[in-house]
């Protein structure tokens, strides 16, 4: 690191501003401590920052994907519709920010491109892109899961004339697609979401398809005022409610095993699920991601549903996909499938025939061009660990995380990983994170670290991470838990297998309850696992 300037002093710095960086900022605050939220972006929200493409939306409930850290907040904030649009989540991350006058700590257009681990002086060392430098005993990367762009290298990107965007790099003042011809390439839940209003605007739409996805109607509207004057009313029993599940969130899970239900019974429950929209598929049945043979049903069901919104039958074969239904996340639209019904729509196969290249006037699948004037990558992200690896970190000795996680991500509970101390995860693999409530996993990893913090300090210890064997031990857990469920079965990015030569690793813990209790437990004896010490 450059030495010329003295570094600026901190408790903590806290890299990322989004729901996780603005909540733990909130924290060390209110422990006394001196913390500054270091952010790339020109503005806060992370991921919902960055992800600005037309029809981007959550896919959990607003009721459930908010903080619940305060009353108050959760009371008078009123969500204009059942799942919130990108641009009233910034709004939400604005009003947050401004109720707890956060604004003063947090650095904006700010990369942080380097973090190291001063053996010496037991503080991070940590370097932006424009030089500047602090010094602090704690560094949380509240970097996010979905915010590393996962970007195709094809060749001929540079000969390219039209324009080229990424989905999670969406310009903040938006695309105007009319009278243009569009490709997409992907069909996640970004192209998913996007291609529906691509669609309305362009003159012509091709999608480039690898795998198609499952995707239920998310059955979207106004938010009810009813629904949200109940669920205020015991705001914090439905909190509770989705706490308790293993998603972190309210399923509305049926316990029944597919396994023990008549073929009636099975279409009821699937048509429920379908007509609550998106993610509640998840709590269809118990044995859903586990037996192959309950799966099979109910994704049949799905693909009849598909089958039944689309025209051509060819099409409509492509778009139905074989994998475990919920392998990868499922998506929630707002009519997807119908979209492939439109005239100015194209679905173009490349499943077998992958893209070769760019061209200067489009793109080329099995020796045909294909002319464009703008296309869109919704391919995706590195996800869990592409933002923590595209900064230099280093632990104790120098150590690269990198290096250390050449063949996979290692980590105690996705907090800490072994030889970094100090150093913490919000929401890192290993712990529950993508599989759950996003905010609901953040507040509690965030309230974690503030414990810990607070057990160093009342014990007169500086550092803390884990034991090796604390970490060896739970990286099997992780593996094991997902090993007995059907979710090692397809390319999805939980697994990395999105990214060429990423390792492939389950990285995310699935169960939300069994996780907190370990936490719970780990802090009740002392932070077991846990390595703490003076220096
Ligand atoms: P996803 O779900 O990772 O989807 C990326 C899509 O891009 C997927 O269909 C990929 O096909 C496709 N892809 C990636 N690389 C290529 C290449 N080289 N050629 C063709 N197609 C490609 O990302 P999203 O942004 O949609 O969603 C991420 C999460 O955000 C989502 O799960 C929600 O939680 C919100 P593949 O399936 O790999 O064959």
């Amino acid at each position: 690191m450059s030495q010329d300037k003295a570094p600026q002093q901190f408790d903590a710095i806290i890299v990322g501003a989004g729901f996780a960086g603005l909540y733990m900022l909130h924290r060390m605050r209110q422990l006394g401590l001196k913390a500054r939220v270091l952010e790339a972006g020109s503005g806060a929200g992370g991921t919902w920052f960055w992800n600005r493409y037309p029809g981007a939306r959550c896919d959990i409930e607003s009721m459930q994907y908010s903080y619940q850290f305060d009353d108050g907040l959760q009371q008078e904030w009123e969500w204009s519709e059942r799942y919130a649009a990108q641009p009233e989540l910034l709004r939400y991350v604005a009003h947050v920010i401004e109720r707890f006058q956060l604004a003063s700590d947090i650095q904006y257009n700010t990369r942080v491109e380097r973090a190291h681990f001063d053996d010496s002086a037991a503080r991070w060392l940590v370097e932006t892109n424009s030089g500047e430098r602090f010094s602090a005993q704690f560094c949380v990367m509240a970097t996010g899961c979905l915010s590393s762009t996962n970007m195709p290298k094809f060749e001929g990107m540079a000969d390219f004339k039209g324009a080229i965007y990424h989905t999670g790099q969406w310009p903040q003042d938006g695309v105007d697609f009319s009278a243009l011809r569009v490709g997409v390439i992907g069909t996640g839940s970004s192209a998913i979401q996007s291609i529906p209003i691509i669609a309305e605007q362009a003159a012509h739409l091709h999608v480039f398809q690898r795998t198609p996805n499952y995707s239920v109607p998310a059955q979207n509207g106004p938010m009810d005022p009813q629904v949200a004057r109940e669920i205020k009313a015991n705001y914090a029993e439905y909190r509770a409610l989705g706490k308790s599940q293993l998603l972190a969130y309210d399923l509305k899970m049926n316990h029944q095993l597919a396994a023990n239900a008549t073929p009636e019974e099975i279409r009821a429950e699937c048509e429920f699920r379908w007509q609550t929209g998106g993610l509640y598929f998840y709590g269809a049945f118990a044995d859903m991601l586990v037996s192959q043979e309950a799966n099979d049903v109910i994704a049949q069901f799905v693909r009849d549903k598909i089958r039944a919104k689309v025209r051509d039958p060819k099409v409509a074969d492509l778009l139905s996909p074989t994998t475990v239904f919920g392998c990868k996340r499922i998506c929630a639209d707002t009519g997807y499938f119908e979209t492939f019904n439109r005239d100015n729509v194209t679905l173009v196969d490349v499943s077998k025939t992958p893209i070769e290249r760019l061209t200067t006037a489009g793109l080329s699948v099995a020796g045909k061009i294909y002319e464009l004037d703008a296309i869109v990558f919704a391919t995706g992200f590195d996800a869990m660990t592409g933002s923590l690896e595209r900064i230099d970190i280093r632990g104790r000795q120098g150590l690269p995380l990198a290096d250390k996680w050449q063949a996979g991500p290692r980590t105690y509970l996705g907090l800490q990983t072994a030889g970094f101390p100090n150093l913490f995860t919000i929401s890192g693999p290993g712990s529950p994170s993508v599989l759950t409530c996003m905010i609901t996993s953040i507040e509690q990893h965030v309230d974690f670290i503030a414990d810990a913090i607070v057990h160093l300090r009342t014990h007169g210890q500086q550092c803390m991470e884990p034991l090796l064997e604390a970490e060896d031990a739970w990286v099997e857990h992780v593996n094991e838990v997902a090993g007995g469920t059907l979710l090692n079965s397809c390319n999805s990015w939980y697994l990395g297998a999105n990214v060429p030569g990423k390792p492939r690793v389950f990285m995310p813990y699935l169960g939300f309850p069994a996780y907190v209790e370990k936490c719970r437990q780990v802090a009740a004896n002392g932070y077991e696992g846990f390595k703490l010490d003076v220096a």
